[in-house]
């Protein structure tokens, strides 16, 4: 299965295992991992032969021997013996602990229905086994659903309303595109991939990369043509530049009459979206919204690779909407190297009903809204839907103490005496810290699993490469034994090990057994040119491009559960693409428009604990523009406290002037710890759901700032 041993010096036998990056990260890197001694491992590589990794990965996860063997791995189960949060625990057995999550969870059952249960999981871990299993609990229970709307909802739902399926372009073209279009994404911080497709394209082939975002960040500095606009703005500028495009002729009108709904009522809509008006919207120049029009109207090979970060505001989805129109007026998906991306959710698609249970599942059973844990939690009627309190919760890969919006909401939440939490963790989290029951969990070298790449079109495997210390347990592990306990394991699913979960996923598509991937290591599932490119059709059932969207139709992943009913405002949205004030705007209260971006050395609230990440990002910091801070008073590396309605945080100035006046950057979601008062950035983000569909609008809030006293 591994490569011939190499020997390093006579001590130590280096092996050189296979793997995929488990992270919530588009790239979904194929990796060769040193294994020193068949126990510990050394560097972590990326693949060579994997046309998508192409040998580069992140410095975070090249060192991730300082994670997996870190010295504070959670390595024993935890009750708590304190008040919740105090930090006062004992040591238990796995079975003592097990049995008392299982009484709990019964007791729970028996007081409210099954509903006050609710499984509280995401991606933590990106292996569909590790990750699923605990659908597959919660519909044998018949506890709460769980409608996960932190990450991806806004700006799917942008995606699917236009094209009609969730998939685009071969993201590889981009090392064949003449200009590469990076929006709203962070790459070189949030997925290296990009970066090392787009810059081949220009070393090889002259091609400029143009990078839209509301800071000039690490990816900015690589490009050719820098755009800071707003957040919340993108609408705004993909309308305009679809203005230039038909008013320069350089739409490209038969393939709109071929390929979209309304072309004409687009351009007729568009006649007063001009640059003018873009730029007092934006903070743009006319001659930078010109400058960018011209470029992708005469580049017939130009690639948008659209982000997730743009979407995050509360008209998220109809910039993304409106983003991709732009692509389209184009007609750039004609060409190979043209077209556009977001993600390929939609053409990896593997039958996993027997591993989340899905013939389990009771469709009179609630959902409840993953980003609206605090209002869930503190009993808002609303957020409950009608149903009993939420007083018991299993929380596996993820943190939402620290993730979550409206932080205040959750702890308070968490707080609450009569709920039980246990929570399966690899290190002691800000989630886990309020728990009764913290158990230790694996990491993905120490277990079997599968991945696929919405960054990319690869299904992975990542096989178990060493043995987990003593102590620490897989999800799979933790399912299977309260599954035990509460007596459904006799149901369809339950007993299989990984292996056999895995070649079943893999049969549903005819790509062979976990035996034949520890050979492949990976299968490319790239569509056809013409089904990637939309040749053959949009999703749509007529074949066409929307450029006016149905926005309460299907079909769209991140569509809420009938029983959940219409979660955002969707009758605000536009008829066709246009700019909408749904965002958080500023006010003489709050002047400022912050944004949470991400840190480059963490990845969300992983690899915060790691040395090599707190070495690179040293302490919270509040990017401000320097006129701001002099209006203020602030100086550079000030303590300032910045708050609004939900709270206030402090946290250190830096003066920097690469974004508009009014705007503020909070690079990384710091554990709460890392913030005088020991709250986090999240106080002060909000959890209202965006429309159509809900999901949570990270880079959108409105907040004053003082120099702290
Ligand atoms: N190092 C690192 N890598 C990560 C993560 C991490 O936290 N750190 N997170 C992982 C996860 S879970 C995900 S979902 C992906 C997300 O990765 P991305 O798709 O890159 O999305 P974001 O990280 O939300 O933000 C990307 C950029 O959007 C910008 N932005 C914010 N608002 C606007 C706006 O209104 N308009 C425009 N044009 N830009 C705006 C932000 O400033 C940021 O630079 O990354 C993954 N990879
Ligand atoms: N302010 C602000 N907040 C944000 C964002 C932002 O941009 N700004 N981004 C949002 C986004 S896009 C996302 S996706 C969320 C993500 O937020 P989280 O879900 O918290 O993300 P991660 O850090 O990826 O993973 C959480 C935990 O999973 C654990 N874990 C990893 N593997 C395993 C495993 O195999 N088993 C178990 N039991 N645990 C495991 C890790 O130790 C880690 O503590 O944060 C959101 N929050
Ligand atoms: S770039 Fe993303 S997928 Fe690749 S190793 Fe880093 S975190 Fe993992
Ligand atoms: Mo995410």
């Amino acid at each position: 299965m591994n490569a011939p041993a190499k020997i390093q010096d006579s001590s130590t036998r280096i092996t050189i295992g296979h793997s995929a990056c488990p992270h919530d990260c588009p790239s979904t890197c194929a990796l060769d991992v040193e294994v020193l001694d068949g126990n510990r491992i050394g560097r972590v590589h990326g693949a060579k032969d994997n046309s998508y990794t192409a040998g580069v990965i992140c410095a975070k996860v090249a060192r991730y021997a300082e994670r997996i063997h870190h010295p504070d791995r959670l390595l024993k189960p935890l009750i708590r013996s304190g008040a919740k949060g105090e930090g006062a625990w004992k040591e238990a057995s796995w079975e003592a602990a097990l049995d008392l999550v299982a009484e709990k969870f019964t007791a729970a059952e028996e007081k409210h229905g099954s509903e006050t249960v609710w499984p509280y999981f995401y991606a933590g871990t990106m292996g569909l086994v590790q990750r699923d299993s605990i659908e597959r609990l919660r519909h044998a229970k018949k506890y709460s659903g769980f409608f996960d709307t932190i990450c991806t909802n806004l700006a799917w739902t942008g995606w699917v309303m236009g094209a009609g399926r969730l998939a685009g372009a071969d993201p590889r073209e981009m090392a064949v595109s003449d200009c590469v279009v990076i929006w709203g994404t962070n790459a070189v911080v949030t997925q290296v991939n990009v970066m090392t497709h787009a810059v081949k394209a220009r070393k090889e082939r002259g091609a400029k990369i143009v990078v839209i975002d509301v800071y000039d960040n690490a990816t900015m500095k690589q490009a050719d043509l820098g755009l800071v606009l707003k957040p919340g703005t993108d609408g705004a500028l993909a309308c305009a530049a679809m203005h230039v495009l038909f008013r320069d002729g350089l739409a490209d009108r038969a393939y709109l009459e071929k390929y979209t709904d309304d072309p004409h009522g687009l351009e007729a809509h568009l006649k007063t979206r001009t640059p003018e008006w873009a730029s007092a919207i934006t903070g743009l120049s006319v001659d930078e919204i010109e400058a960018f029009a011209h470029l992708v109207g005469a580049t017939k090979k130009t690639f948008f690779r659209l982000g997730y970060g743009f979407a995050r505001q509360r008209n998220g989805s109809v910039n993304m909407h409106a983003a991709l129109s732009l692509a389209t007026v184009t007609g750039c998906w004609q060409y190979e190297g043209g077209g556009a991306f977001h993600s390929n959710s939609g053409i990896l698609k593997l039958d996993n009903g027997l591993l989340k249970g899905a013939k389990l599942r009771d469709p009179r059973i609630r959902y409840l809204d993953q980003s609206r844990i605090g209002a869930v939690l503190t009993g808002a009627s609303d957020a409950l839907y009608g149903g009993p309190p939420v007083t018991a919760m299993l929380i596996q890969n993820t943190n939402p103490a620290n993730v979550a919006p409206e932080q205040r909401l959750v702890k308070q939440g968490f707080l609450r005496d009569d709920l039980f939490i246990c929570v399966h963790e690899q290190f002691m989290t800000d989630t886990a810290k309020l728990a009764d029951v913290v158990l230790p969990a694996t990491m993905f070298l120490e277990h079997d699993d599968i991945y696929k790449g919405g960054g990319n079109q690869h299904v992975t495997l990542g096989p178990k490469l060493i043995d987990p210390p003593e102590g620490p347990r897989t999800n799979l592990y933790v399912i299977e034994e309260l599954a035990k306990r509460l007596g459904v394991s006799d149901r369809p699913g339950f007993g299989m090990t990984e292996r056999e979960h895995i070649d079943h996923l893999l049969a549903s598509r005819n790509l062979g057994t976990f035996d034949t991937f520890c050979e492949e290591r990976w299968a490319d599932l790239q569509p056809p040119f013409d089904e990637a490119h939309f040749i053959s059709g949009f999703g749509h059932p007529d074949g066409k491009f929307r450029f006016r969207p149905d926005w309460t139709g299907t079909p769209a992943p991140g569509k809420p559960p009938k029983s959940m009913g219409t979660q955002g405002n969707w009758a605000a949205l536009p008829e066709f693409p246009d700019h909408v004030e749904l965002i958080e705007v500023a006010d003489p209260e709050h002047p400022f428009r912050l944004a949470t971006s991400p840190a480059r050395s963490f990845l969300n609230s992983s690899f915060t604990e790691t040395p090599g990440s707190q070495k690179r990002e040293v302490r919270p910091e509040l990017r401000l523009h320097p006129d701001d801070a002099a209006e203020l008073g602030i100086a550079d590396g000030d303590r300032v406290e910045i708050g609004n309605a939900r709270g206030e945080v402090v946290i250190h100035a830096k003066l920097f002037d690469g974004l508009r006046r009014g705007v503020v950057i909070a690079e990384g979601i710091w554990p709460n710890s890392a913030h005088e008062r020991g709250e986090g950035i999240n106080v002060l983000t909000g959890s209202d759901a965006g429309p159509p569909y809900g999901g949570a609008a990270f880079h959108d809030t409105k907040v004053w700032l003082r120099k702290a006293a």
